[in-house]
């Protein structure tokens, strides 16, 4: 347990506005694909129609002959150079990973996959050009669907044998963390209450602002690549381990980035097939992606089939929880694929006190893109599970969704508290949270109005939808992840240049791209050193100039690189000392560090920290033995996880009559620990939520039998949009983390984590009274519409008095033709 600092601060918790919007808003700043190089050649991609199919010649020629065409290059040209897309965390020593070559000269197993590569003059004759390359394929089956998958008839990858990828289990009474499932369950079958419920987890498509884009400059002594990667260090890492080429030799460039919401955590195929090209033609090379190309050939997120069964007492007090988890990684498995499923190993418990528990996690390889993590990774999916099934458990039991959870939760006297999982919970209040949600959202007064509208038969429906969550972010102590063979650790970075003139540089490891690490750092920087916010800047994102980092992914850069940050600023404190008391001809132990001065205590005499800076720049004047420089750096590997936590709520109304949903209101109260800075906070909490609800109500890839993506544009991904959305209320309570000294929770993938499920659960509350209790995601008007049929046929069949109570004469239950099954209540 670390003690929160409790000094002054100034800076911290202001609403400072973003210093790297002026740049991005004004077009003053350098995206990758802006990036011009003299001699510079372009590259397209010849990408596979197929989901699965054997290459059996690929005729170049007429590409080659084509105006402006350099080069044309096969699997075959590269096979000696292009390296190898790695797999970071195979999750059990026998997982099955089918090699995942950057441009395959043999079989493609996914739509998209790079069978050629063009290089001209410029991207549009590379483009055209790539259109004439003639490529002959053997089709071979494809397997789309998770669950036939599992039966091993056609398989993904023929030499592998299975579609099975690995098997991964968390069982209470095996760790000694809880009691036996199975008895548990058993026990309720007799005496209490079993639920049983299947949640479908669609595929999703990171929808990221800037397409990915990659610049190769092989010219000079360094490879010098620019990406619009999350992942620079780690870029670096894999390209020096898998294409020969010595690390120092490799230096690469994250310039401003787009967004990224996890899915530029990838080391892709497109990076290592430009860096091999550029290499082999001793030119610097471009390759940027179209945003259809983004859409089959960047990892897509989520794709779950998740069976829960929760056992409980009659009173609704839970006693057991078994997952059945099934999870859909695509054609092959990427950087982290395998693991984001087992991260939420940790999660389906969320805030409760399930006394036995069993996580049961079975990956398996499809001929679809590739999976990896999507804002959330695998907390989002078992939020949604828990907090759904959490409803269904309230309803059987006949009480309010809160008094369920408040029956289960863990209570804020019991902190830190090792769940059922193993994992210990640093701090929280539920219940704060709760009641101060309850309160902003009006909850009795919606529910007043719900039971009104009920009674009345009136056509549009209310529903109120509950999520409180947890999640565990800061990734991560390394001996965790050692200990899960994930094959890098979770330390993060920081140093901090005293420059002589008063400015100051702070150089991270974190690599944002979109979060605003520039503002929060030099918030955190300006506090600590005690100088203007205006007077720090903050490097990034090169690893010439930041060699040491891990980058920016799972909440992590404020609690483990801020806290890195912070020991670097304690340290030049620390090396400024002896110099201020030299300086002041006091001694060290008479001196007061407080807004930037040391000073002699009782006395006036002090000197300013930046003043030292200058002094040793000039280094006339040092103590003996002391080094010429109050610089100092920082790496920080956190001993435990923070977890973050909050209360949503949503009110939807559902039109019954066309399946229509609308969102009425949206609260949520968030526990993140310290906040650094509120409004940076309050915009990952609007695009987080925004992305939890589009999950709830919009976003799906869809696939046709052939295996092509068929929602594989923005014209047919239901992205929502600005005038998609409601005004937010959110608000917070402060349970400081006791993992760093600054008190804070990550925020990053808070909103996404936790909306999804209040939407559903608001729309099947809306619904329930018509025997509905469930809507596969993305609810779309005519999933909701189709249910409220197959409920009104059965309702015709044999009505409920109930329902024709709650929805009256009229109610829309009327056409059993109508009914069908087809994505409607499961
Ligand atoms: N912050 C704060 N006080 C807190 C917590 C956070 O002021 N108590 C601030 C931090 O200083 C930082 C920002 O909030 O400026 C996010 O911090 P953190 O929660 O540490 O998350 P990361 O910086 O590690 O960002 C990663 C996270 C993830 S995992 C995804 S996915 C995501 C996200 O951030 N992708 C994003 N937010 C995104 N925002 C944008 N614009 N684009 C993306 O791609």
């Amino acid at each position: 347990m670390t003690a929160v600092d409790d000094r002054p601060t100034t800076e911290v918790g202001k609403d400072r506005r973003r210093k790297e919007d002026q740049r991005l808003i004004t077009g003053r700043t350098r995206w990758t694909d802006n990036i011009q190089l003299p001699g510079m050649l372009h590259l397209a991609m010849v990408r596979s129609p197929f989901a699965h199919a054997k290459i059996l010649s690929i005729g170049t020629d007429e590409a080659k002959a084509a105006p402006g065409v350099h080069a044309v290059f096969t699997g075959a040209d590269l096979a000696d150079s292009q390296g190898v897309n790695i797999n970071a965390w195979p999750i059990t020593p026998d997982q099955v990973t089918p090699t995942h070559l950057p441009v395959p000269s043999e079989r493609v197993a996914h739509t998209g996959e790079i069978v050629a590569v063009v290089v001209a003059r410029s991207a549009a004759l590379a483009r055209d050009a790539a259109e004439l390359v003639d490529v002959d394929y053997e089709e071979l089956p494809a397997v789309l669907d998770l669950k036939e998958a599992m039966k091993d008839e056609v398989l993904a990858h023929p030499d592998a044998g299975t579609n099975k990828s690995a098997f991964w289990q968390l069982d209470s009474k095996a760790a000694g963390t809880g009691g036996d499932v199975e008895e548990a369950i058993a026990k309720a079958r007799q005496d209490g209450i079993v639920i049983e419920r299947e949640y479908r987890q669609q595929r999703l498509v990171p929808a990221f602002m800037e397409p990915r884009s990659t610049v190769v400059d092989p010219t000079g002594e360094q490879v010098v690549i620019w990406s619009a990667t999350q992942v620079p260090h780690i870029l670096r890492f894999a390209i020096a381990a898998t294409m020969g080429i010595p690390e120092s030799k490799v230096r690469v460039i994250a310039p401003d980035v787009g967004g990224g919401f996890g899915g530029k955590l990838q080391t892709t195929p497109e990076e290592f097939a430009t860096i091999a090209i550029a290499r082999k033609l001793g030119k610097p090379c471009k390759y940027t992606e179209t945003r259809s190309e983004t859409m089959v050939s960047a990892h897509h997120g989520r794709d779950q089939w998740q069976k829960m069964t929760l056992a409980a007492e009659k009173d609704g007090t839970v006693t057991a929880l078994k997952v059945d988890l099934l999870a859909d990684l695509g054609a092959y498995v990427a950087i982290v694929g395998g693991g984001v499923p087992v991260l939420g190993a940790w999660m389906f418990n969320s805030i409760y006190k399930f006394p036995a528990y069993q996580f049961n996690c079975q990956t398996v390889l499809t001929n679809k893109t590739w999976v990896d993590a999507y804002r959330g990774a695998g907390r989002p999916e078992a939020t949604y599970a828990i907090e759904r099934i959490m409803d269904e458990l309230a309803a059987e039991v006949g009480v309010d969704p809160i008094a369920i959870r408040e029956k289960n939760w863990i209570t804020h006297d019991e902190f830190p508290f090792t769940t059922v999982a193993g994992m210990t919970y640093d701090s929280g209040n539920y219940e704060a949270a709760t009641s101060k949600a309850l309160e902003l959202f009006g909850y009795d007064e919606l529910r007043a109005e719900q039971k009104r509208r009920r009674e009345s038969g009136d056509t549009v429906q209310l529903g109120l939808g509950v999520s409180t969550f947890t999640e565990m972010c800061g990734l991560a102590p390394s001996r965790v992840l050692g200990s899960l063979s994930y094959g890098a650790g979770g330390w993060e970075s920081a140093s901090i240049r005293m420059l002589a003139t008063g400015t100051v540089e702070v150089v991270s490891g974190a690599t944002p791209h979109g979060q605003g690490h520039e503002t929060a750092w030099s918030q955190i920087v300006a506090d600590r050193l005690g100088i203007p916010f205006e007077n720090v800047e903050v490097l990034h994102g090169d690893t010439q100039i930041a060699p040491k980092g891990l980058d920016t992914y799972g909440s992590r850069s404020l609690v483990v690189g801020g806290e890195a940050l912070v020991r670097a600023a304690d340290k030049v404190i620390e090396k400024a000392k002896p110099i201020a008391a030299h300086l002041l001809e006091a001694s060290v132990d008479d001196l007061e560090f407080e807004a930037g001065q040391f000073t002699v205590k009782g006395t006036d005499k002090g000197i300013g920290i930046t003043d030292i800076a200058l002094a040793t720049f000039a280094a006339h004047n040092l103590p003996d033995g002391v080094e010429p420089s109050i610089d100092a750096d920082a790496t920080f590997d956190p001993v435990n996880f923070s977890f973050p936590h909050g209360t949503h709520l949503c009110a939807m109304e559902v039109d019954t009559e066309t399946g229509q949903s609308t969102m009425r209101k949206y609260v949520c109260v968030d526990d993140i620990g310290t906040i650094i800075n509120p409004l940076i906070v309050e915009g990952q909490i609007h695009g987080g939520l925004v992305q939890g609800i589009a999950q709830a109500l919009w976003e799906g890839a869809e696939y046709d039998e052939q295996g092509t993506l068929v929602s594989g544009s923005f014209v047919d991904y239901t992205l929502p949009t600005a005038a998609d959305t409601i005004n937010y209320v959110s608000e917070h309570t402060v349970s400081p983390s006791t993992t760093n000294t600054l008190g804070t929770k990550g925020v990053g993938e808070a909103g996404t984590i936790a909306s999804t499920p209040a939407v559903v659960n608001a729309i099947v509350d809306a619904l329930r009274p018509m025997g509905i209790d469930d809507i596969q995601m993305p609810c779309t008007p005519e999933r909701v519409w189709k249910a409220i049929r197959t409920a009104g046929a059965q309702q015709d069949k044999a009505p409920t008095a109930d329902a024709q109570a709650h929805f009256g004469e009229g109610a829309p239950n009327q056409d059993p033709a109508a009914g069908t099954t087809d994505g409607a209540a499961q």
